[in-house]
């Protein structure tokens, strides 16, 4: 990048900061407006008990008591009264290097200043805080390697070697490696050219999975009943995943339900119904000790058809050491599925801990022999160093990425976009 363009990045950067700084001034006087009248809507209060003590103001009673219940109608409306369950914003951070690289990577993929929200810019700097651990054993030590001098065979051989550990996978590796090669025969390469060739390569083995799908985006289908299954081994982060899906979703107005097809795990249910109680979503399922899975997931379609429900989770089990019943248990439910809504649109999407590196690669191979996915979840992307597995995942598997999870919190979910990904994991500071 030339200082020109850090330059304009940076004026763009400090024009961004500056009008989400006022948008979020202005939230602040609305914020403090509404305290004004709910301090008001306490006075009135006083003042009705007041008049209660005098009987023969009781005229005066009554006309307050109407004009409290405006109030309150007002307030409603204005989301002070009930604000128990709205998930709190984030607040606008310093205006750091954080924030213009988010804002720079918003920047190049044609956003404009008054577009983008605290909420991206809040989300960008997790997953970049969260790649921190991939990228250290990687550009940080590439570029250091590197220093200002060109890119040699002998500097390739060290980024193959990084690439493999950070989990990229060797059919990656050896793709992106032999294309840096041959760009080498033909021309000089500078370090930061290189970075710039190696993002490009990496981009283009994730996109190739999703361009093959044919859906950039996964969203439910209007007017259909859409079912997305989430499959995967136990801890992955299935159920966590399932209730930010559902806050996703509902925020985004899907009509949302969930059914609590894993029924091994006691806890399971609990653990889904303070998720769904989160995002306002209804939990479908059945207490008994050792239901069956699939007639959790009949009633739950029930539901979801006679409420006319958009998108229809479904958690399932996860433990491994019975792996062919899990897969029995999957293929049941998909039977239960095309019976009861032989139109719904069905998602099986495999939830993959980003920790597990090559393990999570292995799973992705023997779920996806025997159950029919299609797309994959990547989760914990914070804090871990092996980041590079989604690569090795639509390489060698050839699923589409979806979604990603950054964290444990409500938001820490969003759709999966390779460009962010990319220039997160490869950023150079
Ligand atoms: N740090 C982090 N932890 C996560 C993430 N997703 C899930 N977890 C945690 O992983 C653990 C297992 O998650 P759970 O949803 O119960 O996994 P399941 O067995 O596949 O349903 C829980 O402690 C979650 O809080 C994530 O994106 N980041
Ligand atoms: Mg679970």
């Amino acid at each position: 990048m030339t200082n020109t363009d850090s330059d304009n990045s940076r004026e763009w950067a400090a024009q961004a900061y500056a009008l989400l700084k006022k948008r979020q001034e202005e939230q602040k006087q609305e914020l403090q407006k509404q305290e004004e009248q709910k301090q008001e809507l306490q006075k009135q209060e006083e003042q009705k008990q007041e008049l209660q003590k005098q009987e023969e103001q009781k005229q005066e009673l009554q006309k307050q008591e109407e004009q409290k219940q405006e109030l309150i109608d007002t307030a409603k409306k204005q989301n002070i009264v009930g604000q128990s369950k709205t998930i709190a914003e984030p607040e606008l951070g310093e205006f750091d290097e954080n924030f213009t690289w988010s804002a720079m990577v918003l920047a190049a993929q044609g956003k404009k200043i008054n577009q983008i929200s605290i909420d991206e810019i809040d989300w960008l700097t997790k997953l970049r805080r969260g790649l921190e651990e991939t990228r250290k054993g990687f550009v940080t030590e590439l570029l250091d390697k590197l220093g200002d001098d060109p890119l040699t065979p002998e500097s390739l051989d060290d980024l193959e070697t990084l690439l493999i550990r950070a989990d990229v996978g060797i059919d990656s590796t050896d793709k992106v490696i032999s294309s840096l090669r041959t760009k080498l025969n033909e021309e000089v390469v500078g370090g930061e050219a290189g970075i710039k060739f190696l993002k490009k390569e990496l981009k283009l083995i994730i996109d190739k999975p999703i361009e093959n799908s044919g859906t950039d985006l996964l969203v439910p289908q209007k007017g259909k009943l859409n079912v997305w299954l989430l499959v995967g081994v136990n801890g992955v982060g299935k159920t966590t995943t399932l209730g930010k899906l559902a806050y996703l979703s509902s925020k985004s107005n899907y009509k949302t339900l969930i059914a609590a097809a894993d029924t091994f795990r006691a806890a399971a249910v609990e653990q889904l119904k303070v998720w769904g109680d989160r995002s306002n979503v209804d939990v479908i399922s059945n207490q008994s000790k050792n239901a069956d899975p699939a007639a959790v997931v009949f009633d739950a379609i029930n539901s979801a058809q006679k409420r006319n429900v958009d998108l229809l989770l479904v958690d399932t089990a996860g433990r491994l050491q019975t792996k062919n019943n899990l897969m029995d248990e999957l293929a049941k439910i998909k039977k239960i599925i095309d019976k009861k809504a032989p139109d719904a649109i069905i998602e099986s999407l495999l939830v993959l801990d980003a920790s597990q590196g090559q393990n999570g690669l292995k799973q992705a191979k023997s779920f996806a022999k025997s159950a029919d996915l299609s797309g994959a979840i990547i989760t914990k992307l914070d804090g871990t160093s092996r980041g590079g597995v989604s690569l090795a995942i639509s390489e060698e598997v050839n699923l589409p990425i979806r979604f990603i999870g950054a964290g444990e919190g409500i938001k820490d979910l969003r759709p999966f976009n390779s460009y962010e990904f990319v220039e997160a994991m490869l950023a150079d500071k």
